[in-house]
């Protein structure tokens, strides 16, 4: 085994990777790391203090050497390492607007989603206390992302509600 990925399985940026690694059909181990509060050898691996972390044993087996921090850079070396299948276009334009996707994702849609779902309705019931609803409603913002389409209209918006206002059922078992 010559790959470590450090993480919580509760991180979306740790199950992309996970994902990722899964559908190369790549070995790896996972080593659960606690971020709350985050061991200090892992600060020194990962300098935002953010989980994932992936060690690659083959060029450094301790330290920062050997280590890539950051989901989206850990799946550019898991792409060129593991070519098959590849799960990035190979075309130059496509490649690009997949990365402004996953770009998007994983700022502006986490962000949203950490401040207005898990920070006020799960962080609290991890420590047994309960939901602030009021901040998440608050703070529930609308979160687009316009696609443009190959058809007859040049955008096409879509419109992605969260908060606990959302008629989707996962809002409202997670408010419930
Ligand atoms: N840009 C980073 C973001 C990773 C990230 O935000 N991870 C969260 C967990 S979902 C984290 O480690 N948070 C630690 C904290 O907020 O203290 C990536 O893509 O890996």
């Amino acid at each position: 085994m010559s790959l470590i990925l450090y993480g919580a399985p509760l991180s979306p940026f740790v199950r992309k990777v996970e994902v990722l690694l899964r559908e190369k059909g790549a070995e790896f181990e996972s080593e659960p790391v606690n971020i709350m509060p985050m061991p200090d050898w892992f600060k020194e691996i990962s300098p935002a203090k953010r989980i994932p972390v992936l060690r690659d044993l083959s060029v450094g087996r301790e330290g920062p050497k050997g280590t890539i921090a950051d989901s989206s850079a850990i799946c550019a070396f898991a792409e060129r390492k593991f070519s098959e299948p590849a799960l990035y276009p190979a075309d130059a334009f496509e490649l690009g607007r997949a990365t402004w996707y996953e770009e998007w994702a994983d700022t502006e849609l986490a962000g949203k989603v950490g401040m207005g779902i898990f920070r006020p309705i799960l962080f609290p019931r991890f420590q047994g206390k309960e939901s602030d609803i009021p901040a998440a409603k608050k703070r529930g913002t609308r979160v687009c992302l316009r696609s443009s389409t190959t058809s007859k209209a040049n955008w096409r918006a879509r419109n992605f509600w969260w908060g606990v206002r959302s008629p989707s059922p996962i809002f409202r078992w997670l408010a419930r």
